[in-house]
């Protein structure tokens, strides 16, 4: 097990924390190995119906560690996107629970594209959000020009992708890419309670939910009307449906077991 990337399981809850402190959570091979293995373990167990995604000390992420071998320029980083990072982002995306990310301090680079991959992202008011690749001289990856002009649309992307300004954490809410900024001393209790919410709730339909968020700009409306009626009819046969029909009717509070 490696130690740059803690992972404990407790009460529904997977909360996963990106463990190298000292470089702001650079993304190392081990690191990034880690947190892939992390992803795909929780994607597939049936005790986690919601996920926490933060990073330890002042930072969420720096992005590829520039100091590590293969990220400094040695090695074809396209290579490393293609084993290391893409499986990891399609993974979350495609994780039938949601993910809750944390974002606790900069997130730059790849870093960034992390955060943003996330279904509910929350951040502290000191947070920083940076597109830092053309900085290096690379292209924003790791799902950057996917996530962030449909989030902030064409003109903030552009914009964030070129000049790579960091911006704070109220930009970043008022941009549209950060669902709530909390003080800074109360993120990860804000984040750990959002998260235990989430446990307790419709995992299935969540999971249903992302289906169709994730075909969303894809699609035409016909197609998306047609994908909704054939989630709806998975929702519709699940046990969850049935508890919530007869909580609201019978006045009570649901009992949902996420299946
Ligand atoms: C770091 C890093 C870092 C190593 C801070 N690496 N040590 C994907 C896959 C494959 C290949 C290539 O690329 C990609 C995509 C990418 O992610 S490219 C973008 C990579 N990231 C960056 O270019 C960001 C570089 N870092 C910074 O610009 C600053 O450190 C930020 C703005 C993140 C934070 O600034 P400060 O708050 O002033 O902190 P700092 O710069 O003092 O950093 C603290 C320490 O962390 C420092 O070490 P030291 O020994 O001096 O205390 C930094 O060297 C280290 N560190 N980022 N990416």
């Amino acid at each position: 097990m490696s130690e740059t990337v803690l992972h404990e399981v407790a009460d529904g809850v997977a909360t996963i924390t990106l463990n190298r402190p000292e470089v702001l959570n650079a993304q190392n091979a081990e690191l990034m190995d880690a947190l892939r293995d992390s992803m795909l373990a929780v994607e597939s167990d049936p005790a986690v119906r919601a996920v926490l995604l933060t990073g330890a000390g002042r930072g969420f992420s720096a992005g590829a560690d520039l100091a590590a071998r293969g990220s400094g320029g040695t090695t074809d980083p396209g290579e490393t996107l293609r084993r290391r990072y893409h499986p990891l982002i399609e993974c979350m995306r495609r994780m039938p629970k949601p993910i809750v990310t944390a974002v606790n301090g900069v997130a730059a680079g790849a870093g960034m594209s992390l955060a943003l991959a996330g279904d509910i992202v929350l951040a502290g008011e000191s947070a920083t959000f940076l597109q830092a690749f053309s900085k290096i001289g690379l292209v924003p990856d790791a799902g950057s020009t996917y996530f962030l002009p449909r989030l902030v649309g064409d003109v903030r992307a552009r914009a964030l992708a070129i000049l790579a300004d960091r911006i704070s954490a109220a930009e970043a809410e008022r941009f549209g890419m950060v669902w709530k900024v909390y003080p800074d001393e109360r993120l990860i209790d804000e984040a750990r309670s959002l998260a235990g919410h989430l446990a307790k709730m419709p995992t299935r339909a969540y999971g249903l939910i992302k289906v169709a968020l994730n075909s969303s700009s894809d699609n035409s409306l016909s197609d998306q009307l047609e994908l909704e009626a054939v989630l709806q009819s998975e929702a519709g046969q699940g046990e969850d449906f049935r508890e919530g029909v007869a909580a609201f009717l019978e006045k009570r509070a649901p009992r949902f077991t996420g299946r």
